[in-house]
């Protein structure tokens, strides 16, 4: 085969995610060689794309996928997360992939196992995991890639990396209209940058996910209290999202919430759909490790958590609709001013946001001392401006925010942010009391008030905790008045004679 004919990159597993990134990288005049396991829909594929700008060369098996790509060859896998992945690589491997060459992993896999790959797979191939976000149309038009793996084998996916992902204005850092097919966005701020060594790309991704978590739910809470309250129709609230979009709120979520809010049901025209889908949430899991994740660590990413158990408590239905009717709430009715209810859900809303993203950041730091990685904070948020579901003018407010200060410990302590919510943080308690008095279930804006209250206490009841711990396990404590790690014990309870405090250095959980 000549050169000129090889293809730039390859790629396996043609479902729909893989479909559609390899015509996003066809469409920006790569090259593309394409393989899955069952060989009609690669055929099918091939024949129902037959006109792409840089054309799509399938293969039946994968000597050869091998065979058709330049050196030092790219090859992308997107098939089920799990041990697909390495049954895909050790065939590679078998079938002569070459150390030099990288295996890009954009499936969603647990940053562990790609840290684990990355080491298993070292001088077989360049292992890279490539978090993707944006769901198929962002893998069609434009997603935010988040990579990570060898920093020297970073060039070689540079290129291809920055002309599919989606773009931003640079001046208002606001996402570029997804393109038409054949059409690519020219210009912009690519969202992707080099996140960091081995699992890093894995675990960014996984975080934007976890933050996705808890951004639908405060929405959904939003959306919750107002009908509730205010008795407010579908379509009214649609109108409030949509005004909402036009504020500090503009996002993704906020969008499709004000058109989901007003779809007419298709089978029932003079009613809103949203009033039938039945109130149980899934998942798939990212929520779930990124919690998981915050407790291994001890980092407090109390709202992202309470949004995957908001998930697990909906998913209980028989038992709510039974306890619904043994469980009695408070009688209430709001008789307030609609509007200022309006504004006030908004701001809670945001505020709510603020936290929930500094948990997210939080962890990240965590993160970077666990596992090594030095992250460009400043970067992630950049490249969340764009193509991923959480994409939000919010995040040009982050970036903005590591910009001035890089390490920021937490993103409450930004001038920004911290103004935000000194601004309208008497709103969002005056609506998390409402919720408590009317008997409405809004568990992340109540956690992220609580988080909110905590990180901003030189005191905390812990003292009180600690006492008891070393009153029934002698786990010791620290005073006040003391140096830090000077561990002290009482011989519970003890009369108030000092010299039976004793010192003690040995005692831990
Ligand atoms: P298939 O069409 O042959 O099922 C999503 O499941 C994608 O991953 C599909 O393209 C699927 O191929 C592919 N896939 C899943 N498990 C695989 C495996 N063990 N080896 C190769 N491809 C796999």
């Amino acid at each position: 085969m000549a050169t000129e004919k090889l293809a730039d990159i390859g790629l396996i597993g043609l479902a729909v995610m893989g479909e559609n990134l390899a015509l996003n990288i066809a469409d920006h005049g790569f090259r593309v060689a394409v393989y899955n396991r069952t060989t009609q829909v690669m055929k099918d594929f091939i024949a129902a794309n037959p006109d792409t700008p840089g054309g799509l060369v399938g293969c039946a098996t994968l000597p050869e996928l091998l065979a058709a790509i330049k050196k030092p060859r790219k090859i992308i896998i997107l098939v089920k997360a799990g041990p697909a992945v390495d049954a895909v690589t050790r065939q590679l491997m078998d079938d002569g992939l070459e150390k030099d060459d990288l295996v890009i992993d954009c499936g969603n896999s647990l940053w562990t196992d790609t840290i684990r790959r990355e080491k298993d797979y070292a001088g077989h191939c360049r292992f890279f995991g490539s978090g993707v976000s944006g769901g198929e149309i962002g893998a069609r038009f434009g997603p935010s890639l988040m990579p990570g793996g060898d920093a020297q084998a970073w060039q070689h996916l540079e290129p291809i990396w920055k002309a599919i992902a989606a773009k931003v204005d640079p001046e208002t850092g606001k996402a570029i209209e997804t393109a038409k097919p054949g059409q690519p966005v020219v210009g912009g701020i690519p969202c992707t940058a080099y996140i960091g060594e081995n699992g890093a790309g894995h675990y960014v991704k996984m975080i934007h996910n976890g933050i996705e978590y808890i951004d639908m739910q405060l929405i959904s809470e939003a959306y919750f209290l107002m009908r509730n309250l205010l008795g407010a129709a579908p379509d009214q609230l649609a109108q409030t999202f949509a005004r909402w979009n036009e504020g500090d709120l503009d996002s993704y979520l906020i969008e499709i919430t004000a058109d989901i809010l007003k779809q007419r049901d298709p089978q029932k025209p003079d009613s809103f759909l949203v009033d039938h889908i039945l109130d149980t949430a899934q998942q798939k899991g990212t929520g779930k490790w990124t919690s998981v994740n915050a407790l291994d660590m001890g980092i407090p990413a109390n709202a992202i958590a309470e949004a995957v158990f908001a998930r697990n408590l909906s998913a209980l239905k028989d038992e709510r609709v039974e306890a619904s009717k043994q469980l009695v709430g408070p009688e209430y009715s709001y008789s307030g001013n609609r509007e200022e209810l309006i504004d006030s859900v908004r701001d809670a809303l945001y505020c709510s946001k603020i936290c929930a993203y500094a948990q997210g950041f939080q962890l990240m730091r965590a993160a970077e001392s666990e596992y090594k990685w030095k992250f460009d904070f400043a970067s992630i948020a950049a490249i969340w401006r764009g193509g991923c579901i959480i994409r939000a003018h919010f995040l040009q407010k982050i970036t903005d925010a590591y910009r001035r200060e890089p390490r920021l410990l937490n993103l409450l302590l930004d001038p920004y942010f911290k103004e935000q919510i000194q601004k309208t943080q008497s709103r969002w308690r005056s609506v998390v009391a409402i919720a408590a008095q009317a008997g409405i279930a809004v568990p992340a804006f109540m956690s992220a008030l609580a988080y909110y209250d905590g990180y901003r206490s030189a005191q905390l009841p812990a003292n009180l905790l600690q006492a008891q711990r070393d009153y029934f396990g002698a786990h010791t404590y620290e005073r006040t008045d003391q140096p830090r790690g000077r561990l002290f014990h009482l011989d519970w309870p003890a009369p108030d004679r000092p010299e039976l405090a004793i010192a003690n250095s040995g005692k831990s959980d």
